[in-house]
Protein backbone atom coordinates (compact mmCIF):
# COMPACT_ATOMS: atom_id res chain seq x y z
CA UNK A 1 0.00 0.00 0.00
CA UNK A 2 1.19 3.28 -1.32
CA UNK A 3 1.86 6.18 1.84
CA UNK A 4 0.52 9.57 1.87
CA UNK A 5 4.27 10.28 2.70
CA UNK A 6 5.73 9.51 -0.74
CA UNK A 7 2.57 10.57 -2.52
CA UNK A 8 3.61 14.29 -0.81
CA UNK A 9 7.04 13.81 -2.01
CA UNK A 10 6.00 12.97 -5.78
CA UNK A 11 3.22 16.07 -5.21
CA UNK A 12 6.47 18.81 -3.95
CA UNK A 13 8.36 17.13 -6.67
CA UNK A 14 5.54 17.90 -9.27
CA UNK A 15 5.15 21.29 -7.82
CA UNK A 16 8.66 22.04 -7.95
CA UNK A 17 8.81 21.58 -11.69
CA UNK A 18 5.83 23.06 -12.24
CA UNK A 19 7.11 26.34 -9.95
CA UNK A 20 10.25 26.86 -12.18
CA UNK A 21 8.40 26.84 -15.44
CA UNK A 22 4.85 28.36 -14.48
CA UNK A 23 5.19 32.25 -13.96
CA UNK A 24 1.73 33.40 -11.91
CA UNK A 25 -1.23 31.16 -11.90
CA UNK A 26 -4.23 33.24 -10.76
CA UNK A 27 -5.70 32.42 -7.65
CA UNK A 28 -7.93 29.72 -7.58
CA UNK A 29 -9.35 27.34 -5.09
CA UNK A 30 -7.84 23.35 -5.22
CA UNK A 31 -11.12 22.38 -4.36
CA UNK A 32 -14.59 23.97 -4.54
CA UNK A 33 -17.86 22.98 -3.49
CA UNK A 34 -21.01 24.03 -1.23
CA UNK A 35 -21.02 22.05 2.10
CA UNK A 36 -24.40 21.00 2.72
CA UNK A 37 -26.12 22.52 5.80
CA UNK A 38 -25.43 19.11 7.81
CA UNK A 39 -22.10 18.79 7.37
CA UNK A 40 -21.06 21.99 8.43
CA UNK A 41 -19.25 20.17 12.18
CA UNK A 42 -17.94 18.01 10.00
CA UNK A 43 -16.30 19.90 7.36
CA UNK A 44 -15.23 22.41 10.05
CA UNK A 45 -13.83 19.83 12.37
CA UNK A 46 -11.87 18.65 9.60
CA UNK A 47 -9.71 15.79 11.92
CA UNK A 48 -11.05 13.00 13.02
CA UNK A 49 -10.04 9.32 14.89
CA UNK A 50 -10.68 6.06 13.40
CA UNK A 51 -10.64 3.21 15.69
CA UNK A 52 -10.42 -0.48 14.64
CA UNK A 53 -10.85 -2.80 17.40
CA UNK A 54 -12.03 -6.78 17.16
CA UNK A 55 -11.57 -10.07 17.36
CA UNK A 56 -8.77 -9.40 15.12
CA UNK A 57 -6.99 -7.12 17.56
CA UNK A 58 -6.84 -10.20 19.92
CA UNK A 59 -5.15 -11.92 17.20
CA UNK A 60 -2.45 -9.19 16.49
CA UNK A 61 -1.81 -10.08 12.73
CA UNK A 62 -4.31 -6.67 11.35
CA UNK A 63 -7.85 -6.90 10.24
CA UNK A 64 -7.48 -9.12 7.02
CA UNK A 65 -5.98 -12.24 8.91
CA UNK A 66 -8.36 -14.50 8.78
CA UNK A 67 -8.69 -13.63 4.65
CA UNK A 68 -5.40 -13.78 4.04
CA UNK A 69 -4.43 -16.79 6.42
CA UNK A 70 -7.27 -18.84 5.20
CA UNK A 71 -8.55 -19.57 8.72
CA UNK A 72 -11.62 -21.32 8.88
CA UNK A 73 -14.69 -19.86 10.20
CA UNK A 74 -14.74 -22.62 13.33
CA UNK A 75 -10.75 -22.16 13.62
CA UNK A 76 -11.45 -18.25 13.79
CA UNK A 77 -14.80 -18.38 15.87
CA UNK A 78 -13.07 -20.78 18.69
CA UNK A 79 -9.75 -19.93 18.28
CA UNK A 80 -9.50 -16.00 18.28
CA UNK A 81 -12.72 -14.21 18.69
CA UNK A 82 -14.05 -16.36 21.75
CA UNK A 83 -10.20 -15.25 23.22
CA UNK A 84 -10.88 -11.75 22.76
CA UNK A 85 -11.08 -10.64 26.11
CA UNK A 86 -10.42 -6.04 26.04
CA UNK A 87 -10.52 -5.73 30.03
CA UNK A 88 -8.24 -3.15 29.61
CA UNK A 89 -10.56 -0.63 27.17
CA UNK A 90 -10.64 2.48 28.33
CA UNK A 91 -12.52 5.09 26.14
CA UNK A 92 -12.06 7.77 28.89
CA UNK A 93 -8.07 7.30 27.58
CA UNK A 94 -8.88 7.32 24.13
CA UNK A 95 -11.42 10.20 24.01
CA UNK A 96 -8.42 11.97 26.27
CA UNK A 97 -5.93 11.19 23.63
CA UNK A 98 -8.06 12.12 21.11
CA UNK A 99 -9.14 15.58 21.98
CA UNK A 100 -5.74 16.05 23.19
CA UNK A 101 -4.79 15.68 19.65
CA UNK A 102 -7.17 18.28 18.40
CA UNK A 103 -9.50 15.17 16.84
CA UNK A 104 -13.30 16.52 16.71
CA UNK A 105 -14.90 13.10 16.01
CA UNK A 106 -14.14 9.33 16.76
CA UNK A 107 -15.41 6.20 14.27
CA UNK A 108 -15.16 3.15 16.02
CA UNK A 109 -15.36 -0.30 14.10
CA UNK A 110 -19.14 -1.98 15.29
CA UNK A 111 -18.26 -4.78 12.43
CA UNK A 112 -15.54 -5.28 10.81
CA UNK A 113 -15.14 -7.95 7.55
CA UNK A 114 -14.87 -10.50 9.98
CA UNK A 115 -18.27 -10.35 10.83
CA UNK A 116 -18.33 -9.67 14.64
CA UNK A 117 -20.37 -7.54 16.25
CA UNK A 118 -19.10 -5.30 18.64
CA UNK A 119 -22.38 -4.45 20.22
CA UNK A 120 -25.32 -6.82 21.86
CA UNK A 121 -27.01 -7.76 18.76
CA UNK A 122 -30.26 -9.57 19.20
CA UNK A 123 -30.16 -10.00 15.26
CA UNK A 124 -30.85 -13.86 14.66
CA UNK A 125 -29.02 -14.85 11.72
CA UNK A 126 -25.64 -13.24 13.36
CA UNK A 127 -24.55 -16.68 14.98
CA UNK A 128 -21.70 -19.16 14.90
CA UNK A 129 -20.78 -21.77 12.81
CA UNK A 130 -22.94 -24.10 14.82
CA UNK A 131 -26.06 -21.35 14.61
CA UNK A 132 -26.25 -21.70 18.59
CA UNK A 133 -24.20 -18.66 19.81
CA UNK A 134 -24.35 -14.94 18.67
CA UNK A 135 -21.25 -14.24 17.16
CA UNK A 136 -20.55 -11.11 19.29
CA UNK A 137 -18.45 -9.57 22.25
CA UNK A 138 -21.38 -9.90 24.21
CA UNK A 139 -22.00 -13.41 23.54
CA UNK A 140 -18.98 -15.05 22.27
CA UNK A 141 -16.50 -14.08 24.86
CA UNK A 142 -16.57 -14.24 28.77
CA UNK A 143 -15.70 -10.32 28.43
CA UNK A 144 -19.30 -10.57 27.74
CA UNK A 145 -20.06 -11.74 31.27
CA UNK A 146 -18.42 -8.05 32.55
CA UNK A 147 -22.02 -7.30 31.16
CA UNK A 148 -19.26 -4.01 29.53
CA UNK A 149 -20.21 -2.34 26.26
CA UNK A 150 -17.44 -0.66 24.87
CA UNK A 151 -19.25 0.99 21.66
CA UNK A 152 -21.58 2.73 24.62
CA UNK A 153 -18.36 3.42 26.89
CA UNK A 154 -16.81 5.26 23.96
CA UNK A 155 -19.78 7.52 22.87
CA UNK A 156 -20.37 8.38 26.52
CA UNK A 157 -16.71 9.51 26.45
CA UNK A 158 -16.85 11.49 23.46
CA UNK A 159 -20.26 13.12 24.55
CA UNK A 160 -18.73 14.21 27.74
CA UNK A 161 -15.62 15.45 25.75
CA UNK A 162 -17.41 17.45 22.91
CA UNK A 163 -16.62 14.54 20.13
CA UNK A 164 -18.63 13.46 17.89
CA UNK A 165 -19.33 9.93 17.35
CA UNK A 166 -19.50 7.48 14.44
CA UNK A 167 -19.54 3.53 13.76
CA UNK A 168 -18.43 1.77 10.71
CA UNK A 169 -20.03 -1.24 9.70
CA UNK A 170 -18.56 -3.68 6.84
CA UNK A 171 -21.29 -4.69 4.27
CA UNK A 172 -18.66 -7.96 3.30
CA UNK A 173 -19.29 -10.38 6.18
CA UNK A 174 -16.82 -13.62 6.36
CA UNK A 175 -18.69 -14.96 9.13
CA UNK A 176 -22.19 -14.74 8.37
CA UNK A 177 -23.53 -18.05 6.70
CA UNK A 178 -25.15 -16.28 4.01
CA UNK A 179 -21.33 -16.14 2.91
CA UNK A 180 -18.31 -17.96 2.16
CA UNK A 181 -14.63 -16.21 1.52
CA UNK A 182 -13.42 -15.27 -1.87
CA UNK A 183 -14.21 -13.61 -4.86
CA UNK A 184 -14.98 -10.20 -6.36
CA UNK A 185 -15.98 -8.31 -3.30
CA UNK A 186 -14.16 -11.09 -0.96
CA UNK A 187 -17.37 -12.91 -0.02
CA UNK A 188 -19.35 -14.66 -2.33
CA UNK A 189 -22.84 -15.74 -1.31
CA UNK A 190 -24.68 -19.16 -0.75
CA UNK A 191 -27.34 -18.28 -2.63
CA UNK A 192 -29.63 -15.53 -4.07
CA UNK A 193 -32.25 -16.07 -1.37
CA UNK A 194 -29.28 -15.94 1.31
CA UNK A 195 -28.32 -12.55 0.11
CA UNK A 196 -32.03 -11.08 0.50
CA UNK A 197 -32.00 -12.12 3.81
CA UNK A 198 -28.26 -10.99 4.87
CA UNK A 199 -29.37 -7.40 3.16
CA UNK A 200 -32.58 -7.81 5.39
CA UNK A 201 -30.64 -8.79 8.53
CA UNK A 202 -27.41 -5.88 8.34
CA UNK A 203 -30.63 -3.55 8.21
CA UNK A 204 -32.00 -4.38 11.23
CA UNK A 205 -28.20 -4.38 12.77
CA UNK A 206 -27.64 -0.90 11.35
CA UNK A 207 -31.17 -0.16 13.39
CA UNK A 208 -29.95 -1.07 16.07
CA UNK A 209 -26.95 0.64 16.03
CA UNK A 210 -29.02 3.61 15.62
CA UNK A 211 -31.11 2.89 18.33
CA UNK A 212 -28.36 2.15 20.93
CA UNK A 213 -25.87 4.72 19.96
CA UNK A 214 -27.38 7.34 17.50
CA UNK A 215 -23.90 7.91 15.63
CA UNK A 216 -23.20 11.13 14.35
CA UNK A 217 -21.54 9.37 11.06
CA UNK A 218 -22.12 6.01 9.84
CA UNK A 219 -18.83 4.74 7.90
CA UNK A 220 -19.85 1.86 5.41
CA UNK A 221 -16.61 -0.39 4.24
CA UNK A 222 -16.98 -3.78 2.03
CA UNK A 223 -18.48 -2.52 -0.76
CA UNK A 224 -15.91 -3.31 -3.82
CA UNK A 225 -18.74 -4.22 -6.93
CA UNK A 226 -18.37 -1.31 -8.57
CA UNK A 227 -21.17 -2.53 -10.21
CA UNK A 228 -24.16 -1.32 -11.72
CA UNK A 229 -25.13 -4.61 -12.92
CA UNK A 230 -28.09 -7.07 -11.54
CA UNK A 231 -26.08 -9.48 -8.37
CA UNK A 232 -24.73 -12.37 -8.50
CA UNK A 233 -23.62 -14.30 -5.96
CA UNK A 234 -19.88 -13.12 -6.34
CA UNK A 235 -21.09 -9.29 -7.30
CA UNK A 236 -23.62 -9.61 -4.68
CA UNK A 237 -23.62 -5.90 -4.08
CA UNK A 238 -24.56 -3.62 -6.60
CA UNK A 239 -25.17 0.18 -6.82
CA UNK A 240 -28.73 -0.11 -6.07
CA UNK A 241 -28.19 -1.76 -3.11
CA UNK A 242 -25.92 1.15 -2.34
CA UNK A 243 -28.55 3.87 -3.02
CA UNK A 244 -31.13 1.89 -1.05
CA UNK A 245 -29.07 1.19 2.07
CA UNK A 246 -28.09 5.09 1.75
CA UNK A 247 -31.86 5.88 1.73
CA UNK A 248 -32.67 3.45 4.71
CA UNK A 249 -29.68 5.24 6.72
CA UNK A 250 -31.24 8.69 6.51
CA UNK A 251 -35.10 7.46 6.83
CA UNK A 252 -34.15 6.22 10.48
CA UNK A 253 -31.58 8.96 11.31
CA UNK A 254 -32.15 11.92 9.44
CA UNK A 255 -29.14 13.57 10.36
CA UNK A 256 -26.40 11.02 9.80
CA UNK A 257 -23.43 11.66 7.43
CA UNK A 258 -22.77 8.34 5.15
CA UNK A 259 -19.94 7.58 3.49
CA UNK A 260 -19.80 7.35 -0.26
CA UNK A 261 -19.04 3.13 0.39
CA UNK A 262 -22.68 2.04 0.47
CA UNK A 263 -21.44 1.66 -3.04
CA UNK A 264 -18.51 3.82 -4.03
CA UNK A 265 -17.62 5.03 -7.44
CA UNK A 266 -21.23 6.38 -8.28
CA UNK A 267 -21.22 9.48 -6.48
CA UNK A 268 -23.28 8.10 -3.56
CA UNK A 269 -22.88 8.67 0.38
CA UNK A 270 -22.44 12.14 1.67
CA UNK A 271 -18.72 12.54 1.30
CA UNK A 272 -15.87 10.97 -0.55
CA UNK A 273 -12.97 8.01 0.62
CA UNK A 274 -9.72 8.10 -0.58
CA UNK A 275 -8.08 5.30 1.41
CA UNK A 276 -4.46 5.99 2.32
CA UNK A 277 -3.66 8.80 0.15
CA UNK A 278 -3.84 12.43 -1.08
CA UNK A 279 -5.76 13.45 -4.43
CA UNK A 280 -3.84 15.63 -6.83
CA UNK A 281 -4.05 19.08 -6.43
CA UNK A 282 -5.70 18.47 -10.08
CA UNK A 283 -8.19 16.03 -9.24
CA UNK A 284 -9.73 16.61 -6.26
CA UNK A 285 -13.14 15.41 -5.26
CA UNK A 286 -15.75 18.01 -6.02
CA UNK A 287 -17.64 17.32 -3.19
CA UNK A 288 -17.08 16.64 0.16
CA UNK A 289 -14.68 14.15 1.19
CA UNK A 290 -11.86 12.46 3.87
CA UNK A 291 -8.97 10.55 3.74
CA UNK A 292 -8.30 7.85 6.21
CA UNK A 293 -4.63 6.66 7.06
CA UNK A 294 -3.43 4.06 9.45
CA UNK A 295 -0.46 5.06 11.60
CA UNK A 296 1.52 1.80 10.05
CA UNK A 297 0.65 -0.48 7.28
CA UNK A 298 -1.90 -2.12 9.03
CA UNK A 299 -5.26 -1.02 10.56
CA UNK A 300 -6.21 -3.87 12.96
CA UNK A 301 -3.50 -4.51 15.92
CA UNK A 302 -0.78 -5.78 14.02
CA UNK A 303 2.48 -6.99 16.28
CA UNK A 304 5.00 -7.22 13.75
CA UNK A 305 4.37 -3.90 12.38
CA UNK A 306 4.72 -2.00 15.63
CA UNK A 307 8.43 -0.65 15.59
CA UNK A 308 7.20 0.57 11.93
CA UNK A 309 4.80 3.23 12.34
CA UNK A 310 5.18 6.39 9.94
CA UNK A 311 6.85 10.06 11.71
CA UNK A 312 4.32 12.24 13.42
CA UNK A 313 6.19 14.91 10.77
CA UNK A 314 4.57 12.43 8.06
CA UNK A 315 1.29 12.56 9.78
CA UNK A 316 1.47 16.28 10.27
CA UNK A 317 2.23 17.04 6.78
CA UNK A 318 -0.78 14.82 5.38
CA UNK A 319 -3.16 16.50 8.11
CA UNK A 320 -2.28 20.23 6.34
CA UNK A 321 -2.38 19.17 3.16
CA UNK A 322 -5.83 17.23 3.25
CA UNK A 323 -6.81 20.50 4.56
CA UNK A 324 -5.18 22.26 1.89
CA UNK A 325 -7.04 20.51 -0.83
CA UNK A 326 -10.47 20.72 1.48
CA UNK A 327 -10.79 17.63 2.71
CA UNK A 328 -10.89 16.07 6.05
CA UNK A 329 -8.72 13.66 8.06
CA UNK A 330 -9.42 10.47 9.60
CA UNK A 331 -6.53 9.06 11.61
CA UNK A 332 -6.53 5.54 13.25
CA UNK A 333 -5.44 3.70 15.98
CA UNK A 334 -5.48 0.10 16.36
CA UNK A 335 -5.73 -0.94 20.48
CA UNK A 336 -4.39 -4.22 21.20
CA UNK A 337 -6.62 -7.14 22.20
CA UNK A 338 -6.44 -6.35 25.79
CA UNK A 339 -7.87 -3.09 24.74
CA UNK A 340 -4.73 -0.96 25.56
CA UNK A 341 -3.51 2.15 22.98
CA UNK A 342 -0.47 0.57 21.49
CA UNK A 343 2.64 3.23 22.90
CA UNK A 344 3.32 4.15 19.17
CA UNK A 345 -0.56 5.34 18.65
CA UNK A 346 0.38 7.55 21.95
CA UNK A 347 3.44 8.58 20.94
CA UNK A 348 2.13 10.46 17.71
CA UNK A 349 -0.98 11.61 19.31
CA UNK A 350 0.87 13.52 21.45
CA UNK A 351 3.04 14.43 18.65
CA UNK A 352 0.64 16.21 16.40
CA UNK A 353 -1.47 17.54 19.87
CA UNK A 354 1.83 19.34 20.28
CA UNK A 355 1.65 20.61 16.77
CA UNK A 356 -1.68 21.48 16.99
CA UNK A 357 -2.13 23.42 20.45
CA UNK A 358 -0.44 25.85 18.07
CA UNK A 359 -1.14 25.59 14.72
CA UNK A 360 -4.92 24.31 14.71
CA UNK A 361 -5.83 27.87 13.65
CA UNK A 362 -4.47 26.35 10.70
CA UNK A 363 -6.74 23.23 10.30
CA UNK A 364 -10.02 24.34 11.95
CA UNK A 365 -12.71 25.85 9.43
CA UNK A 366 -10.23 26.61 6.82
CA UNK A 367 -11.03 27.07 3.26
CA UNK A 368 -8.62 24.77 0.52
CA UNK A 369 -5.47 27.06 -0.69
CA UNK A 370 -6.24 29.72 -2.70
CA UNK A 371 -4.23 28.50 -5.42
CA UNK A 372 -4.16 25.37 -8.03
CA UNK A 373 -0.19 24.46 -6.97
CA UNK A 374 1.43 23.76 -4.18
CA UNK A 375 5.08 25.92 -3.66
CA UNK A 376 8.17 23.61 -3.72
CA UNK A 377 8.05 23.66 0.42
CA UNK A 378 4.74 22.90 1.21
CA UNK A 379 1.31 24.36 1.63
CA UNK A 380 -1.39 27.13 1.80
CA UNK A 381 -4.51 26.77 3.51
CA UNK A 382 -6.95 29.98 4.26
CA UNK A 383 -9.42 31.47 6.45
CA UNK A 384 -11.12 34.54 5.16
CA UNK A 385 -8.49 37.02 4.26
CA UNK A 386 -5.85 35.02 6.79
CA UNK A 387 -3.26 32.80 4.53
CA UNK A 388 -1.41 30.22 6.33
CA UNK A 389 1.61 28.82 4.37
CA UNK A 390 2.76 25.29 5.70
CA UNK A 391 6.31 25.19 5.40
CA UNK A 392 7.32 21.49 5.63
CA UNK A 393 11.12 22.60 3.89
CA UNK A 394 12.68 25.44 4.73
CA UNK A 395 14.36 27.78 3.41
CA UNK A 396 18.44 27.51 3.59
CA UNK A 397 18.61 31.00 2.66
CA UNK A 398 16.54 32.42 5.26
CA UNK A 399 14.01 33.72 2.29
CA UNK A 400 10.56 32.09 1.67
CA UNK A 401 8.72 33.30 -1.56
CA UNK A 402 5.37 32.66 -1.72
CA UNK A 403 2.33 33.44 -3.81
CA UNK A 404 0.25 36.88 -3.09
CA UNK A 405 -3.51 36.34 -2.08
CA UNK A 406 -5.62 38.35 -4.99
CA UNK A 407 -3.25 40.94 -5.29
CA UNK A 408 -4.34 42.53 -1.33
CA UNK A 409 -2.63 44.51 0.83
CA UNK A 410 -0.46 43.18 3.85
CA UNK A 411 -1.51 43.67 7.29
CA UNK A 412 1.40 41.63 8.56
CA UNK A 413 3.29 38.42 8.15
CA UNK A 414 4.28 36.39 11.63
CA UNK A 415 4.87 32.84 12.53
CA UNK A 416 2.02 30.76 14.14
CA UNK A 417 2.43 31.09 17.64
CA UNK A 418 4.55 34.08 17.96
CA UNK A 419 3.98 37.96 17.86
CA UNK A 420 7.10 39.28 16.16
CA UNK A 421 6.42 40.24 12.36
CA UNK A 422 8.24 39.48 9.85
CA UNK A 423 9.96 41.37 7.18
CA UNK A 424 8.72 41.05 3.66
CA UNK A 425 8.92 42.60 -0.02
CA UNK A 426 6.10 42.86 -2.42
CA UNK A 427 7.37 41.75 -6.09
CA UNK A 428 3.80 41.72 -7.89
CA UNK A 429 2.44 38.44 -6.96
CA UNK A 430 5.21 37.04 -4.94
CA UNK A 431 5.85 37.99 -1.32
CA UNK A 432 9.59 37.32 0.07
CA UNK A 433 9.45 37.00 3.98
CA UNK A 434 12.32 37.22 5.71
CA UNK A 435 12.58 34.00 7.96
CA UNK A 436 14.83 32.38 10.40
CA UNK A 437 17.53 30.50 9.69
CA UNK A 438 16.35 27.84 11.52
CA UNK A 439 12.80 26.39 10.97
CA UNK A 440 11.11 27.56 14.16
CA UNK A 441 8.96 23.92 13.87
CA UNK A 442 10.82 21.06 11.95
CA UNK A 443 7.33 19.43 11.10
CA UNK A 444 5.18 21.93 9.76
CA UNK A 445 5.91 25.79 10.41
CA UNK A 446 3.03 27.60 9.91
CA UNK A 447 3.91 31.36 8.75
CA UNK A 448 0.44 33.59 8.87
CA UNK A 449 0.03 36.24 6.33
CA UNK A 450 -3.12 38.70 7.02
CA UNK A 451 -4.20 40.64 4.05
CA UNK A 452 -6.27 44.00 4.75
O1 LIG B 1 -10.87 -1.14 7.36
C1 LIG B 1 -9.67 -0.88 6.67
C2 LIG B 1 -9.29 -2.00 5.77
O2 LIG B 1 -9.41 -3.26 6.36
C3 LIG B 1 -10.28 -1.86 4.63
N1 LIG B 1 -10.56 -0.42 4.60
C4 LIG B 1 -9.83 0.22 5.68
C5 LIG B 1 -10.52 1.45 6.19
C6 LIG B 1 -9.59 -2.30 3.43
N2 LIG B 1 -8.62 -1.65 2.87
N3 LIG B 1 -8.16 -2.27 1.87
N4 LIG B 1 -8.80 -3.33 1.80
C7 LIG B 1 -9.71 -3.40 2.74
C8 LIG B 1 -8.46 -4.30 0.88
C9 LIG B 1 -9.21 -4.18 -0.37
C10 LIG B 1 -8.92 -5.08 -1.25
C11 LIG B 1 -9.55 -5.07 -2.52
FE1 LIG B 1 -10.39 -6.65 -3.21
C12 LIG B 1 -8.90 -5.38 -3.68
C13 LIG B 1 -10.87 -4.74 -2.80
C14 LIG B 1 -11.08 -5.00 -4.14
C15 LIG B 1 -9.88 -5.40 -4.69
C16 LIG B 1 -9.81 -8.17 -2.03
C17 LIG B 1 -9.77 -8.60 -3.32
C18 LIG B 1 -11.13 -7.80 -1.76
C19 LIG B 1 -11.85 -8.02 -2.89
C20 LIG B 1 -11.02 -8.54 -3.84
Amino acid sequence: MKKIAQKIMTLLLVAALAASSVAYVPAQTASAYTVPSNMKWWARDKFGMFIHFGAYSYYGQGEWAMNEQKISKKKYQTEIAAKFNPTSFNATEIVKYAKQAGMKYIVITAKHHEGFSMWDTKVASFKDYTGTKTFSLQSYTKFGATGRDVLMELKKACDKAGLKFGLYYSIVDWNHSSQNIGGTLSSTMTSMDARAKYITDMKAQLKELVDLYDPAVMWFDGDWSYSAKKPTLENWWTKSDGVDLYRYMKSISPNILVNERVCRSFGLGDFECPERSIPDKSAVPKRPWETCQSMNDAWGYKKSLEKSYFSTGSIIRDLAMVASEGGNYLLNIGPKGNGQMTSGSKKILKGVGKWMKTNSVSIYGVSASPFKKDPSWGTYTRKNKTVYAHVYKWPKNGKLVMKRYKNKKIKKITILGKSKKLKYTIKKNKITVNVPKKAPNTKDTVIVVKYK
